[in-house]
């Protein structure tokens, strides 16, 4: 166990954005981290936050009529939420708005400012409005913004500088020198390629004439402080710097930012030039990651393809999401997302793999043993069979160990996934139902406690992944309390999991996917009327959509013996209320013959009390599935059009219980 300290901090994110998939993968990589170094028992802060001034944040709010503060206030929720429904662990949230960090970011203007690193001068050059950015006449594209594309404004302004050219040749020098300071290395070669140029200054205010919104410069009230300036110094704010500098300092040296790709130049350049003026080191590491396309496609809301995570939370639940994205596509390259690919993730992963090594180990236990795990057996009990097992395990937290401190989240993923595969196959060789029909009980004994103790291991080393799914293995395998046996601390030495441990049997953690959700459906397509950047869907992806649609209206027709699969009953509402946490979904309670409970997305259309007594349709013979950690034993029958859901209902007092044909 480590004392050493650890600190991995998201990107702030712009408060006007609707967050999607690409903030959800930073946010859930940072949790992921966090939620691992906590298991090893270190001192961790994870930071995520929002940035709240600039010229588009006053714009928005002037339209809405609301001052920027208020906009940011309303907006600041949508990340607030979102976090939680991803189980997001961040210790802390900073605003740029609030007054700790704008007491920072003054203190640095002025200890620049005192040393003669800020000085004022006249700005003679090129401005991109909607990025706020500064470009020289070399810088420009084809004369339009490097970054954006779009048309840039020439401009003649005073201005304060920071004097950002005299570090170049200590920056040039710490990269060289610090091979892990930028990862990964594609990333470190192309911020060593930028420094050959020579380094300009960088202009950090904006005359109060053309932006209020922002910190204003202490030494001239007629200037607020350029975003970015500003934006990065909440990195330090939040620990402490200045208000505590103990913690600030226990933390800053080992701090990580996890940011994407488009934002390398102002975290490895800007921002180390910036400490280096007040004497304070780099963070420790900046990793930039790749950038995610939908279906194929630039994520882009003409195109009208950017994935809403609150739809793909409420479809598939956090964990499979979260499991997704960091085993699909090696950390720091691009990625597709696509529902085909995830669906298919679920199904082979998480259903077959994970889900079945647990369904059937829980089966065998509570046949041959009532569900209570065996003593843990002594060194000679174990055959080689065992050993091979145990020395899987042991090499697996090693391997995942290694991959985490690379952050590399696919391949720690994959060694996990190689262990539940040895562990499946495990059951095949020493064939627990042979050993019980040839009365080998003492050997019985061994396998099926080292099947549990491999998967409390497999459930510690996915828990920081999966948090949810962590914790329903541990109550599945009747250790909910005994918080100490789900640290990866507790896997070495081997064999932690108490004799004598009762185990549950619960629903599949992961039922199968049979259909691609509708969600999945359209996707890719521009919205009607509109024109996606200038792309237009390739033909044969056109095709393929069309075909889709058309057999899931017309031509998928089926016989009546394959209708009458579908046991429909009518139900009487005997309870409904809100699932906690949830926009969409309420919980009934059903009398459908049997007291069932569903759970259903129409919270946004029904008030709960309205619902009781009435009597409904429902299909009772679906395979359960877990929505907000609640269980759903069947479906009621809605329509939805453009006034919402409606729910069908019988307008006779029909007997709960029927069926209906
Ligand atoms: O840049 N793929 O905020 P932002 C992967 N406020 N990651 C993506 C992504 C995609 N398609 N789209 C966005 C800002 N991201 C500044 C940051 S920090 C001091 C200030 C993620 O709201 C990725 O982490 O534009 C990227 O760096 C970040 O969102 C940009 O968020």
């Amino acid at each position: 166990m480590s004392e050493e300290t650890f600190y991995v901090t998201t990107p702030i994110y712009y408060v006007n954005d609707v967050p999607h998939i690409g903030h959800v993968y930073t946010t859930v990589a940072a949790d992921v981290i966090a939620r691992y170094m906590r298991s090893l028992g270190k001192p961790v802060i994870f930071l995520t936050g929002t940035d709240e001034h600039g010229q588009k944040v006053e714009q928005a709010a002037r339209e809405r009529g609301l001052s920027p503060q208020e906009h940011c206030d309303e907006m600041v929720v949508r990340f607030q939420q979102l976090w939680r429904r991803f189980n997001i662990s961040n210790d802390d949230f900073i605003r740029t708005t609030e007054d700790r960090h704008t007491a920072v970011v003054k203190h640095f203007l002025n200890e620049l400012h005192s040393r003669g690193d800020i000085y004022r001068s006249t700005y003679d050059g090129w401005y991109c409005i909607p990025d706020e950015r500064f470009w020289t006449e070399k810088d420009l594209a084809g004369g339009k913004c490097p970054d954006c594309g779009r048309e840039v404004v020439q401009i003649e302004e005073a201005n304060y500088f920071f004097r950002m050219s005299k570090y170049q040749d200590w920056l040039l020098s710490y990269i060289e020198d610090n091979p892990d300071f930028i990862r990964p290395d594609s990333r470190r070669n192309e911020m060593l390629g930028f420094l050959r140029r020579p380094l300009e200054d960088l202009c950090i205010s904006r005359p109060k004439s053309r932006l209020h919104w922002g910190v204003e410069i202490p030494f001239d009230t007629d200037y607020v402080t350029y975003v970015w300036f500003d934006a990065l110094i909440n990195y330090v704010t939040a620990p402490g710097f200045t208000t505590n500098e103990d913690r600030f300092q226990s933390f800053w040296k080992n701090c990580t930012h996890l940011i994407g790709k488009d934002i390398l130049t102002t975290h490895t350049i800007y921002w180390p030039t910036m400490l280096r003026g007040i004497d304070l080191a780099p963070p420790r590491r900046v990793f930039a990651h790749g950038w995610w396309t939908v279906e194929g496609r630039k994520m882009s809301k003409s195109i009208g393809n950017v994935v809403e995570p609150n739809l793909l939370l409420d479809e598939y639940g956090a964990d499979s999401i979260r499991y997704f994205i960091l085993r699909e596509v090696p950390f720091g390259l691009d990625g597709d997302f696509s529902h085909a690919a995830l669906v298919g993730r679920i199904n082979s992963d998480l259903a077959n793999d994970l889900g079945n090594l647990l369904q059937r180990s829980l089966g065998m236990l509570d046949r041959y043993r009532s569900g209570s795990v065996p003593a843990s057996p002594g060194d000679g009990a174990l055959g080689d069979l065992t050993r091979g097992l145990i020395d899987h395990a042991a090499r697996t937290v090693d391997e995942v160990h290694g991959h985490m401190e690379q952050l590399a989240f696919d391949r720690a993923l994959k060694s996990v996934w190689d262990f539940i595969g040895g562990a499946n196959k495990y059951i095949d060789s020493a064939a627990p139902w042979t050993l019980l029909k040839e009365g080998k009980e003492s050997k019985l004994d061994v396998v099926l406690y080292c099947l549990f103790e491999t998967i409390r291991q497999v459930a510690v080393m996915i828990c920081p992944f999966m948090p949810e799914t962590g914790h329903r293995m541990f109550r599945q395998l009747g250790i909910a309390d005994r918080k100490e046996l789900h640290q990866i601390s507790s896997l070495k030495p081997w064999g932690a999991l108490p004799g004598g441990t009762r185990t549950f049997r619960g629903p599949a953690l992961f039922p199968r996917i049979e259909h691609l959700p509708e969600i999945a459906m359209g996707v890719g397509e521009p919205a009607d009327g509109e024109k996606g950047e200038g792309e237009s869907m390739p033909e044969d992806e056109k095709n393929r959509t069309k075909a889709r649609r058309q057999t899931d209206a017309h031509d998928d027709l089926i016989t009546i013996e394959e209708f009458a699969k579908v046991q429909l009953v009518a139900g009487k509402v005997l309870e409904a209320e809100k699932v906690e946490k949830s926009k969409k979904l309420l919980r009934l309670l059903v009398d459908t013959g049997e007291e069932r409970q569903l759970v259903a997305g129409i919270a946004e259309h029904y008030d709960p009390e309205d619902l009781v007594g009435k009597v409904i349709a429902v299909v009772v013979n679906l395979q359960p599935a877990t929505l907000m950690g609640v269980e759903s034993r069947g479906m009621l029958l809605a329509a939805e059009d453009k006034n919402g859901i409606h729910v069908l209902t019988f307008r006779e007092d029909v007997e709960p219980g029927t069926r209906i044909k």
